[in-house]
């Protein structure tokens, strides 16, 4: 591909050319970092020729639009990215390596832009990576936060958050494009006239203040297809550029308002995950993000069609989650206050273009918004969303009549507040989970009503990856073995890694395979000695959890198993015992306490163990610093282990349990999300399932909880472990340490029901599975031909294979190929 556009020569050419032109500067004096920053604009030259010739292609077919609406876009690093979907990885390597450079040492100098939390943000990012790839067209709209995710720093064992300046020195890969700003207006009063010549109201929102939206667009390329799509954030600047001699002091302190406001709003990502915490600010990031794409898009739309009615045919916006669902209320204030439509027509045309995909069914989780803050902040929206209220509950009544439970159950607006998800399942034509089982259970449990009032909206997606940066990018070594084995067909036709089954039993494969997952060890063993200081065996089991943090995805129960582990090795010195290497990488939120009680744990636990020169080094504990996109790639290539063991029914898919799948490592897991299609695929022999179904739990939490005394009463070892959390093993002597957490499992003395997450219920299955998951490990042929059925049965778990049911389903998308 990179032959198409300049050869080898001249690329190093155009490197040295930019660092001149960026730095005064020969290569040779240049810093990493500079060489990056001239790379990466050799890079862009080549992608924005493409860009155009994209445009040119869609200004030609006027093919259909996905607006992929997401507060978070979790990028990961582009350079790497961008130059493996260019198919030109390993010549800008070459041609670095001539220059005295090494390509990996680049790429490290690129900030990981972090706009989002975890799972969700991340899921965003692979779909716009897949949309491009297949030839869709899509916008990704988002938020261009100045700061990301924090940085986690780990002093004394505790998490502490770091603010993540990711544009400190210029982004390379972003284009400002002032030319499309657009104008988003807050707060206010909304004033009515009459018109006598239509008989028609007109609604004016008037004493507003208001702010500029500044799309800057990011290429997203498509794998050897020439294709790039744009994922647009918005920043926001003040409308009247702050002015001196404005003396009226009413509009002195407008201009002021107004300045902060375009400074706010922008300003950071909220670091929360599977949380919602109703900030106002956060009310403003969305309806800022959503009034400017909704208004580009539909004055993209009415450049080339003059017939808004024709928006569904050629438009769907996807909610990713509800955060976007304003989206609802805005594309009706524009048809009905900007376009003069009906209030039906208008109707019509919103149901028909908005699609939300629902990723969670905790309940500290769903979006609703006191009724004041959200007039006040949006006026006119919020009549809006009175109406579609209005009309919605007399829809309930003629389908239910006299049932109140039902409008109490299923209103947008109850009891002071606007329920985002109602509005946004009232709103469109389809509600998809993300995960066979979470949909299941949206239908039955969460969602009930609205799927009895409208089962056609309801729909499955389960989750996807993009092999391309996880398996082509951030493992190299199996990428080429598997390459050698079965062709390169598999960068975009992922099930096709099923051709790898015939080498299950076959001997060198198997080798092969291991020796590739030794030396993905070493490159994390290395790592982790530069970073934490700790010396770990890559010849032991590297069993690896890395995600958010939080209380239902057990990071906890992982930690009292280490405990447990650590008791059995000290009563038992001679037992026979497989060396572990139990990896941990996870932020918690800023304001989550006991998540944050849990780092401590966690790292406290490796204190003691890693120090204690008796075990011989049979068990490891690390806490890898930081966990990001960047260095997920790395850890994903070198587990031998995939944790998964939330409480099943609480973890809507998973997505990181993919990635272990694909890089060939097991999963030790619960019946939750999206693990139940993995065993499905790789079947339950190559998997460690253990724990409560999704059922039992279910059915526990409708019937008042359990009981988890009984479990400390009656079982020795729960019961020393629980212990050390109070007697002081892991904190030096301080009994209160980990108070919080001990009292959090049992109840002594906290409000909540003990143990919501039934630790204590599954703690000796999941010992068990543990223990399976060592006497498979011993037998070195059954581990690596379960290791590599994992690869070869991941196919499904492709975004490619997602976006296509997206488009299909949902969608209705039409291919582009470029020179068509
Ligand atoms: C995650 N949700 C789900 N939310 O937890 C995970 O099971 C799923 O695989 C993934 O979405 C993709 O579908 C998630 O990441 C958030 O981080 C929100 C951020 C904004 C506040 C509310 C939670």
């Amino acid at each position: 591909m990179l032959d198409n556009h300049f050869k080898k020569e001249e690329f190093k050419e155009s490197v040295k050319e930019n660092v001149k032109m960026l730095y005064r500067k020969t290569i040779d004096e240049a810093t990493q970092e500079q060489v990056f920053q001239a790379v990466s604009l050799a890079v862009k030259d080549v992608i924005i020729d493409n860009w155009l010739l994209t445009q040119k292609q869609y200004e030609k077919d006027d093919p259909k639009i996905v607006y992929y609406l997401s507060m978070e876009f979790l990028m990961g690093r582009a350079l790497g990215n961008n130059l493996i979907n260019l198919c030109a990885y390993n010549e800008v390597k070459e041609a670095l390596d001539e220059l005295g450079f090494d390509l990996n040492v680049i790429e490290d100098q690129e900030p990981d832009p972090a706009l989002g939390n975890g799972g969700l943000g991340r899921l965003a990012a692979c779909f716009l990576d897949s949309l491009a790839t297949l030839g869709y067209c899509a916008y990704g709209c988002g938020i261009r936060y100045h700061y990301g995710l924090f940085k986690q720093k780990i002093e004394n064992g505790y998490q502490v958050e770091v603010p993540d300046n990711w544009l400190k020195n210029g982004y390379p890969f972003e284009l400002r494009r002032p030319e499309y700003a657009k104008e988003v207006k807050f707060g206010g009063y909304v004033r009515v006239e009459y018109d006598a010549a239509t008989g028609r109201n007109h609604f004016i929102q008037e004493g507003y203040q208001s702010v500029r939206a500044i799309p800057y667009d990011m290429p997203i390329v498509g794998y050897n297809n020439q294709i790039v799509n744009t994922l647009r954030i918005w920043d926001a600047e003040a409308i009247n550029d702050f002015q001196l001699d404005l003396f009226d002091k009413g509009e002195y302190h407008k201009a002021v308002e107004q300045e902060n406001l375009a400074k706010n709003i922008v300003e950071v990502l909220y670091p929360n995950d599977n949380h919602y915490a109703g900030k106002e600010l956060r009310l403003k990031q969305q309806y800022f993000f959503i009034s400017a794409s909704i208004q580009a898009a539909i004055e993209k739309f009415k450049k080339s069609h003059s017939d808004l009615h024709d928006l569904p045919k050629k438009v769907t916006f996807q909610l990713n989650d509800t955060h976007p669902t304003m989206t609802v209320a805005e594309l009706m204030r524009i048809l009905v206050d900007e376009e003069n439509m009906t209030w039906e027509e208008a109707w019509d045309i919103t149901t028909h273009t908005c699609a939300y995909t629902n990723h969670t069914i905790m309940a500290e989780a769903l979006e609703k918004w006191p009724i004041e803050l959200f007039s006040k902040l949006l006026p006119r929206v919020y009549q809006i969303i009175e109406e579609i209220n209005r009309r919605f509950l007399l829809e309930i009544q003629s389908k239910y009549p006299g049932d109140q439970e039902k409008i109490r159950k299923m209103a947008i607006i109850y009891d002071g507040q606007v329920k985002m998800a109602h509005l946004a399942i009232a709103g469109g034509y389809s509600v998809n989970g993300v995960a066979q089982l979470h949909t299941e259970i949206l239908k039955k449990q969460e969602l009930k009503d609205f799927y009895e009032m409208y089962p056609e909206k309801f729909n499955n997606k389960t989750n996807g990856i993009t092999q391309r940066r996880f398996l082509l990018h951030g493992n190299p070594l199996l990428a080429n073995w598997i390459t050698d084995h079965i062709g390169d067909g598999w960068i975009t036709n992922l099930p096709e890694l099923s051709k790898l089954k015939v080498y299950a039993d076959d001997k060198k494969a198997q080798q092969e395979f291991m020796n590739i997952k030794h030396q993905n060890k070493v490159r994390l063993a290395k790592y982790i000695l530069e970073h934490n200081g700790i010396e770990v065996n890559p010849n032991s089991i590297f069993d690896v959890q890395v995600k958010r943090l939080h209380e239902y995805k057990r990071q906890l129960m992982n930690i009292l198993h280490v405990m447990y582990l650590y008791n059995k090795i000290k009563e038992h010195p001679e037992m026979p015992f497989y060396p572990r290497t139990f990896i941990f990488g996870a932020k918690a939120a800023a304001g989550y306490r006991r998540a944050k009680q849990t780092i401590k744990l966690i790292n406290a636990v490796a204190d003691v163990i890693n120090n204690d020169k008796s075990i011989d080094g049979k068990l490891k504990v690390v806490f890898i610093e930081n966990y990001r996109v960047s260095n997920a790639e790395m850890i994903f290539a070198a587990a031998d282990v995939s944790e998964q063991i939330s409480t099943a029914s609480k973890e809507a898919s998973g997505t990181g349990n993919m990635k272990f799948m694909l890089n060939g490592a097991p999963t030790l897991g619960t019946m939750d999300g999206a693990n139940v299609e993995i065993v499905e695929e790789v079947g339950a022999e190559n998997a460690f399932i253990f724990g409560l179904s999704s059922d039992e739990v279910i059915n526990y939490e409708n019937n008042g909880g359990y009981d988890p005394m009984q479990y400390f009463n009656n079982d020795p070892d729960i019961r020393n472990v629980l212990m050390q959390l109070i007697n002081g093993t892991y904190s030096g002597g301080d009994f209160n340490m980990f108070r919080e957490i001990y009292d959090s499992l049992l109840n002594t003395n906290s409000s909540d029901r003990a143990d919501t997450y039934f630790i204590l219920a599954d703690f000796k299955s999941y010992a068990a599975a543990q223990e399976k998951v060592e006497e498979a490990y011993r037998d070195e042929a059954r581990w690596a031909k379960m290791a590599l059925l994992n690869t070869a049965c991941s196919g499904k778990f492709t975004s490619d294979r997602t976006i296509q049911q997206y488009v299909d389903e949902i969608w209705k998308l039409d291919k582009v190929v470029i020179g068509k």
